[in-house]
């Protein structure tokens, strides 16, 4: 066979993609009649295709690479690694130095007293890890019953079987015999699309208050935790009424429950701080970590726990770990890529200046006739398409058509913006400047302006009854 390179055709890559290449949550056939777009680099906020063509990265990959594509130093970092230590375990009384590195520095970033790191190779496997650890945790404490993690519909937590049960996605758990046992889902804040006459404070603190009921009924000594990204993200960048997040850290305080905050996608400066927890002012007791950690420059992820959670967890053997849990070459990455967000000032830059930027432009767009609300925190962004704002009105068509028909006219004018049903996400570098800010927005209202049209001309602005 003759060697693959970025120099083939197009669409010979494309064939060998198709026969070969088993994509994540694609419809195979279907992308196969298309062919899927090649990406061959990238620098800063752009990616380039084997056609060479620029696209903005509006999601930073897959929401993770927060100090954008390109730097240098992270490929130095991982080279020295890779010959001096490319790989040891830390299972048996071992450690390494790229280990305890990372571990201490991510204990001086984490808020309060999450001091302490279990190490997987992404956000699934860490979620994998929090369900066995809080279990574990009040066996340890002599309750034994505590078992039931609670979650909430259409969050999402990774795609192994633990945290997928977890994750509270419809088309997740009809494949493949989910959830497991004791995982229980309460309704998502998303006032939006669920709040139907209620203001956005009330039905805020309605669904915190979910959680409480949920609570009493299944019993008090049954519930381990609850589990929760501070701002939705695969769900489409929801943002709960201000109400909703005081109140589940009141009912958190009240109950023997664990906070779990899933921050895979809100850590390492998305919201304008380090952590989303600290934007949202939530105290966990475990935090999720993976995507932002290293920008995505290698896969790494893990458990930040509570100091309290780690002491108890101290006199037991935790039968769990992963080969590559701490993996060398992946702490090496991840803490250079942590010296880049703080030396170069990323995180507070985005608070003060970048973000602020962003959102002023963002809910500029709210005026144009597809658009319903607009929603931002930090750098992560979401609008929903509406036939008709002001009753927050569905379309008529399956869920996502339009959203599909949305992403495309993005991608033809050579920006991602994902979609989510119908709404649309962002969730760009950290990195982006004012001026590629402005490239953004522009591209994503003339997407919006082709969109509309084409809704027109397929009949397609009807209302779902
Ligand atoms: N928790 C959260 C909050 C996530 O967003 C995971 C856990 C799982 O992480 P890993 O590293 O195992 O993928 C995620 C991942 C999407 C999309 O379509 C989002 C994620 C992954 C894949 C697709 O928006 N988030």
């Amino acid at each position: 066979m003759p060697a693959i390179t970025n120099h083939m055709p197009t669409a010979e890559l494309q064939a060998l993609d198709s026969a070969h290449h088993m994509h994540p949550f694609t419809n195979g056939d279907e992308l196969a009649a298309k062919g899927a777009r090649v990406i061959t680099r990238a620098k800063g906020v752009y990616l380039t295709d084997s056609e060479g063509v620029e696209i903005l990265d509006g999601m930073a990959g897959l929401w993770c690479v927060n100090i954008g594509y390109g730097r240098d130093e992270l490929a130095e970092v991982a080279a020295r690694q890779m010959r001096e230590l490319p790989y040891y375990n830390t299972f048996f009384q071992t450690t390494h130095v790229p280990a305890i590195a990372l571990a201490s520095k991510i204990a001086e970033l984490a808020p309060g007293d999450l001091n302490h790191v279990f190490f997987a190779a992404g956000g699934s496997e860490a979620n994998d890890t929090n369900i066995r650890m809080v279990r574990t945790y009040w066996d340890a404490k002599g309750k034994p019953d505590k078992k039931i993690i609670i979650s909430r519909k259409n969050a999402y937590h990774g795609s192994s079987m633990g945290s997928a049960s977890l994750g509270g996605m419809a088309g997740m758990h009809a494949q493949g015999g989910m959830p497991i046992p004791d995982i229980h889902h309460i309704n998502q804040p998303d006032w939006w699309a669920e709040g139907g006459d209620m203001t956005p404070e009330a039905f805020g603190l309605a669904r915190a208050q979910e959680l409480e009921a949920a609570i009493q009924d299944l019993g008090e000594d049954r519930v381990a935790a609850f589990i929760a990204e501070p701002v939705q993200g695969a769900g489409g960048v929801i943002v709960a009424p201000d109400s909703y997040w005081p109140e589940i850290q009141r009912i958190c305080d009240k109950y023997e429950i664990l906070l779990i905050a899933d921050e895979v996608i809100t850590g390492f400066g998305r919201t304008g701080n380090w952590f989303g927890c600290q934007t949202l002012n939530i105290r966990p007791d475990i935090m999720t970590i993976a995507k932002g950690l290293s920008s995505g420059y290698q896969p790494v992820g893990g458990s930040v726990v509570s100091d309290e959670v780690a002491k108890t967890l101290g006199g037991v053997e935790f039968n769990h770990g992963y080969t590559y849990s701490g993996h060398p070459v992946a702490a090496a990455v991840a803490l250079e890529n942590l010296r880049i967000l703080e030396e170069e000032g990323i995180v507070d830059r985005v608070r003060a200046e970048t973000a602020p930027y962003l959102a002023e432009k963002w809910h500029s767009l709210g005026d144009h006739p597809l658009v319903g609300e607009t929603r931002i925190v930090g750098m992560m962004a979401s609008l929903a398409l509406t036939p008709d704002k002001a009753s927050r009105a569905k379309f008529a068509s399956d869920p996502g058509t339009v959203g599909y028909i949305c992403r495309e006219r993005c991608f033809a004018n050579n920006l991602i913006m994902r979609h989510v049903g119908d709404r649309m996400v962002i969730s760009p570098p950290l990195v982006i400047t004012k001026a590629e800010i402005d490239t953004l927005i522009d591209r994503a209202r003339r997407a919006l302006d082709e969109c509309h049209a084409q809704l027109r001309e397929r009949d397609l602005l009807k209302m779902a009854s």
